[in-house]
């Protein structure tokens, strides 16, 4: 059994994979490492894309990022793929829309981790509001991104407000999200932000991740 999962944990929520460092002076790891001792609340390995890793490398990375979220007491979340999940034993698994169907997944994982869904529409909030075994629901861009080429339409804030409202679970928003723009979202009711570029592109991560906390502090 990994983490139990609690809403606090959706406040500084890390998203990251190989691909989404820029600065090859850096590796993810250091990265990663300083997101956590800045305060990071969660961290999603997601390695998808150009320039991301597969194969021994992908579980190397994922068992070192494992690793570091335990010393830190930070849960660690993997996008989108069962079977490393499991193998890392990992404490969250996220799924989207498009990624193998969320029943299928909650079965496959019984109660041995947590599960996030994405959901861009209120429909499929509201599908998801019937499905017993999410713990919390990841929102569709609410700005446009640059770290996801096939990312769905920008919901905007009224969007993200939208989808909140009608959502029994707490949702995460995702997309976009700056140290400018975060001040927007607190008043949609979202209990966090999820963020790949803000911190992953930071010239300061102990600043980002400070104004993530600050921004949704209880
Ligand atoms: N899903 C929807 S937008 C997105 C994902 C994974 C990318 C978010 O990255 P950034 O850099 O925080 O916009
Ligand atoms: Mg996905």
């Amino acid at each position: 059994m990994g983490m139990k999962f609690e809403a606090g944990m959706l406040r500084a929520y890390f998203i990251a994979g190989t691909q989404d460092v820029k600065d090859k002076n850096k590796t993810l790891q250091e990265i990663a490492k300083q997101a956590m001792e800045a305060g990071i609340t969660a961290f999603q390995y997601r390695e998808k894309g150009p320039g991301s890793l597969s194969g021994t490398a992908r579980d190397e990375m994922a068992a070192d990022l494992r690793e570091m979220c335990s010393d830190y007491e930070i849960p660690f979340i993997v996008d989108d793929d069962v079977d490393l999940a499991v193998k890392t034993n990992a404490d969250g698994i996220h799924v989207g829309q498009k990624d193998e169907r969320v029943g299928k997944v909650i079965s496959q994982v019984g109660n041995s981790m947590f599960v996030g869904l994405s959901c861009d529409t209120k429909e499929q909030v509201n599908i998801a509001n019937n499905i017993d075994g999410i713990s919390y629901l990841g929102s569709g861009p609410v700005f446009p991104t640059g770290s996801k080429a096939d990312a769905d339409p920008v919901i905007g804030v009224d969007g993200l407000a939208a989808l909140v409202k009608v959502s029994k679970l707490p949702v995460v928003a995702i997309g976009g999200i700056t140290e400018e723009n975060i001040v927007e979202l607190p008043k949609t009711g979202v209990a966090g932000v999820s963020v790949i570029s803000m911190i992953a592109q930071s010239d300061d991560i102990f600043r980002s991740v400070k104004v993530m906390n600050k921004t949704f502090q209880e």
